[in-house]
């Protein structure tokens, strides 16, 4: 598909009743985050993507948490690095599922991330994916896994996808 196509398709889907809320700590995720935005774009998810910092901007989180369910979101992906309290904070103002990507950070490789987002109390669930770009894009397959219970189609579409990943998988290494 051209690069201009696939542009216009992401702006399409991000027009269109968002299902998935991509938030992150800063701008500085989006390096990591946005494979999370294009595997929902390949998978034709409708979702929207926001900054939404914990610690720099509370009062935005709370909003976007709290009225993310009334607003139609299904399923909320957040990301951030450091003192990665983003996730746990979203899932705090609410019950829809929240995945938790921990983004690689400079000082600590993400490990700091990692513990930040994985170990939430008993009670306030973040669902939390592995450091950096593989966490970003299993978290987009979940939350499309998620919206498969309800969505035949789009379960057809993840099958495909991961036929796609299995053929696309050689037998034999190459001479690099
Ligand atoms: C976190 O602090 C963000 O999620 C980001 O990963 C990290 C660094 O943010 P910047 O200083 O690059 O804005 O809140």
């Amino acid at each position: 598909m051209s690069e201009e196509i696939e542009v216009l398709r992401e702006d399409a889907q991000q027009e269109a009743l968002p299902l998935v809320g991509i938030v992150m700590g800063s701008q500085s995720d989006w390096e990591t985050m946005r494979h999370a935005a294009e595997r929902l774009t390949e998978l034709e998810v409708s979702f929207e993507c926001r900054i939404v910092s914990a610690h720099r901007t509370p009062d935005r989180l709370a909003e976007y948490a709290r009225s993310a369910r009334e607003r139609g979101l299904q399923v909320v992906i957040a990301g951030a690095g450091g003192a990665a309290h983003l996730p746990g904070m979203v899932s705090a103002w609410t019950t829809l599922p929240v995945l938790g990507v921990p983004v690689e950070s400079h000082a600590l490789k993400g490990m700091d991330s990692l513990l930040s987002i994985v170990q939430m109390p008993g009670g306030v669930p973040v669902g939390t994916l592995a450091i950096g770009k593989a966490g970003a894009i299993n978290a987009a397959l979940l939350a499309a896994s998620i919206l498969s219970l309800n969505d035949a189609a789009l379960a057809t579409r993840l099958e495909t996808w991961r036929a796609m990943q299995t053929a696309a998988v050689a037998d034999k290494p190459e001479e690099s």
